[in-house]
């Protein structure tokens, strides 16, 4: 019988066995085209790929030389070259849950498998240790508390992402190792749902519909109306910056939308609160509501949220009079006052409100916002700000806000969770980030995103594939090398002092004359050799990430990359009688680390971090964070561009399968020795096994006559110099010997006082 419950007929046991038997044990398709002779006669089923690049599945009536006449399902015979075909499986490992099981690993054996399984609701599916998770863009029903009973009883063992919960929570249990779960993919491919059921599986295990879990959960309303927004790719999407900017389609954080529709009256009066329409931050992209979302309710539900994880009342007020802040602020204008584009802020109802939220006058907040004071000597000169320095120090002002304020929020979060609650020290981190993008057109959000996937692709690479393949070499183990792209260069590309992307950015971005063009010919100029790089016409670059070529436009990115909140304004928000804006000031304020002789304590750091930088040193303290973990990695793969069920794109879902090296990681997983132990260990436990004469001998000699004693296949095991390696399933049957032994001499020595006595 084959684990999915099928009983086989003989004829069809035999055919697999066949099939196995010829295929080479870690190369598929290498000896593939010798076998074509072999499948003609036994009308195998085989790939074979079209005109239109689609496979399709049929058997080979004939070959001539280099090509091959095959009777495609449809009943229409082809005539394609040999190299267009490829083996299929036989029928009954169609949709195997695991792609370790297929006898033949190849692309379309691969999208088939996924594609079957989709097809009948079963999302999820392993790659090896990988969990593929596919968007099902529908309600699917496998989760709430009976599957979570199920698998947490281990009644049911197919791949879920609550199996992977469960694992990770008895591995941090078992072994006091802090686990991550760490999840990527495409934006809208379902990272942020993945995550939302580990957690829901997790606090179920902890307390279920009440306690801390509970409060935990509720988070997700809060985290999700401050950090998402919609984008042309998904309705949800988790983002970073786009307060001030948006793209035709797409909306701001939700939160603006829900204050503006679910706000009660007397909120509305304070905070001089209009229609979503009426601000320019928002109406810019004539996107304001979503098909299915109903922005007032939502608010509704997230003051619910807000109640549960007891955010104070005052807390609760000020974040609405600062997102009432941003929105006003967006509204205010400037009039040109002289021949060199200098201006003045319009004094209007914009103007008023945004000054009245914050809590400064508005002719402090228009000075602020117009000018720029230098020192000169002793004394300080205002100058005059030019339309487009006032317009970006505006806006600059704004993401600040918003910014410092969801940061506030989560402290606030995390505040409110620990009251009274005991920590254990350990824990397991759920990483869901923006997920891989490439749009026509990319700018610096795009390059940070992509950026971010790269790091976490090179967390996976070294995982799965170098050091499992490096522990084997140190440890002597004959082990053939499966080839991985490495993405190495990329990094590379992007990091590398002085002559990487980052580090021009930063040079050209201190620089006043330089322009994003004479950013982009700096580029050109240095990184040519890189292999990843490519310089494109004018001010455009392209970067072969690990999942395709992204083409940049460096339009913006000077600019995105400077922060250019000015200390003036800083100064403004720290005498503001707004309490959580003097808050957002002093941490600007920060003293510098190295007092140089004129700067006194409490005065302004001058060496501000780009934008860039601060990103990357974001980045990297993730990835220590996340290297310290024992990880469990989740794909998840969109099915389709138009988020939409049922509906599967090959092509799509080939790329997404492509860049993280789905067929890869199965080969690596199904010739490797997944279980392994120290020779001493493996002695001290199934010694017991062996004669007293052989437990005299060191501990790898006693791991070997175990395994000969009991007939372990040699295709089955490893020696390496310090440990033993075990393919999967063959420490099971150890254990079962191991207790029968122990047993049989337990009912000895109970026999033995028996007669003692
Ligand atoms: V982005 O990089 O933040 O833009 P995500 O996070 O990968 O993206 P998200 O989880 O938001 O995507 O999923 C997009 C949409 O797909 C959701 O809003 C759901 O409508 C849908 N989805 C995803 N996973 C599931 C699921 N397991 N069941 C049902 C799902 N619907
Ligand atoms: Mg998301």
């Amino acid at each position: 019988p084959y684990d999915g419950g099928v009983m086989l007929d003989e004829e069809k046991v035999n055919e697999v066995l066949e099939v196995n038997e010829m295929k080479s044990a870690k190369s598929g398709e290498v000896e593939w085209e010798d076998n074509l002779g072999y499948f003609i006669k036994k009308k195998l089923r085989v790939w074979c790929r079209l005109e239109d690049g689609k496979w399709e599945s049929g058997m080979i009536q004939s070959t001539s030389g280099d090509e091959a006449f095959v009777l495609l399902s449809n009943g229409n015979v082809v005539k394609v070259s040999t190299g267009e075909l490829l083996p299929a499986n036989p029928d009954i490992l169609e949709g195997v849950d695991d792609l370790i099981q297929l006898s033949y690993l190849n692309e379309p054996s691969v999208l088939n498998n996924i594609q079957y399984r989709y097809s009948r609701d079963m999302i999820y599916s392993k790659a090896g240790p990988v969990l593929i998770a596919v968007n099902p863009f529908k309600a699917v029903p496998i989760y709430g508390n009976k599957f979570i009973t199920a698998y947490r009883q281990k009644v049911m063992d197919s791949p879920h992402v609550y199996a992977i919960a469960d694992t990770a929570y008895n591995e941090m249990m078992g072994d006091g190792v802090n686990q991550s779960i760490i999840i990527s993919g495409e934006s809208g491919a379902g990272k942020t749902e993945t995550a939302k059921f580990a957690m829901q599986y997790l606090a179920a295990l902890g307390g279920g519909s009440e306690g801390i879990e509970y409060e935990i959960l509720q988070t997700n309303h809060i985290l999700e109306a401050f950090g998402n927004a919609k984008t042309s790719r998904n309705d949800n999407s988790s983002r970073f910056s786009r307060v001030v900017q948006l793209a035709a389609g797409e909306r701001s954080y939700h939160i603006f939308y829900q204050l503006c529709a679910g706000a009660p009256s007397f909120l509305k009066e304070r905070l001089n609160l209009k229609v979503a329409n009426d601000y320019n931050y928002l109406n810019q992209s004539e996107c304001l509501t979503i098909d299915g979302v109903d922005d007032a309710q939502n608010f509704h539900n997230l003051m619910e949220a807000l109640d549960i994880v007891l955010i104070r009342k005052e807390d609760r007020e000020q974040t609405f009079a600062m997102l009432a802040a941003v929105l006003w602020l967006g509204n205010i204008s400037f009039q040109v006052i002289d021949n060199e584009n200098h201006v003045e802020v319009i004094a209007d109802e914009a103007v008023t409100t945004a000054a009245m939220l914050m809590g400064c006058s508005s002719d402090e907040l228009m000075l602020a916002l117009s000018t720029h004071k230098i020192q000169a000597g002793k004394d300080s000169i205002a100058k005059k700000l030019t339309l487009q320095q006032a317009i970006d120090s505006r806006d600059a002002l704004a993401k600040f806000i918003y910014g410092s304020l969801f940061d506030w929020i989560v402290e606030q979060i995390n505040k409110s969770l620990e009251v009274g609650k005991q920590c254990t020290g350990r824990s397991i981190n759920i990483l869901d980030i923006y997920g891989f993008e490439s749009f026509k057109k990319n700018s610096f959000e795009q390059f940070c995103i992509n950026y971010a996937n790269e790091r976490l692709q090179q967390h996976f690479n070294r995982h799965l594939f170098k050091l499992e393949q490096e522990e084997y070499e140190l440890d002597g183990v004959d082990w053939t090398r499966v080839e991985f792209e490495d993405n190495e260069e990329c990094l590379n590309l992007i990091e590398k002092k002085p002559l990487g992307v980052l580090s021009l950015l930063d040079e050209e971005s201190n620089f006043p004359k330089a322009t994003d063009l004479t950013f982009a010919n700096k580029l050109k100029q240095h990184l040519g050799s890189n292999s990843c790089f490519k310089g494109e016409r004018g001010r455009a670059f392209s970067i072969r990430h690990y999942a395709g070529e992204v083409p940049y436009d460096t339009n913006g990115f000077l600019e995105k990359n400077r922060d250019p909140l000015q200390t003036d304004i800083i100064q403004l928000l720290s005498s503001c009688t707004c309490q959580v804006l003097q808050l957002f000031a002093s941490k600007m304020l920060k003293p510098s680390p190295k007092p140089a002789a004129s700067s006194q304590p409490g005065a302004l750091d001058t060496q501000k971090q780009s934008v860039g930088t601060k990103f990357k040193g974001q980045l990297f303290k993730l990835m220590h964070q996340l290297e310290n973990t024992r990880p469990h990695f989740i794909r998840c793969i969109k099915p389709n561009s138009k988020q939409l069920p049922g509906i599967y794109e090959e092509d799509l879902v080939l790329q997404q399968f492509r860049c993280c090296g789905v067929l890869e990681i199965v080969r690596i997983s199904r010739s490797g020795y997944p279980t392994r132990m120290r020779h001493q260990e493996f002695a001290g436990r199934y010694g017991v096994l062996l004669s007293e004469k052989q437990l005299s001998q060191d501990p790898l000699s006693i791991s070997v006559a175990v395994l000969q004693q009991f007939n372990v296949l040699p295709e089955m095991y490893q020696v390496g110099y310090t440990k033993l390696y075990l393919r999967s399933g063959q420490l099971a049957a150890l254990e079962d010997r191991r207790k029968q032994v122990l047993q049989a001499i337990i009912r000895l020595q109970k026999c033995f006082r028996g007669y003692q006595a």
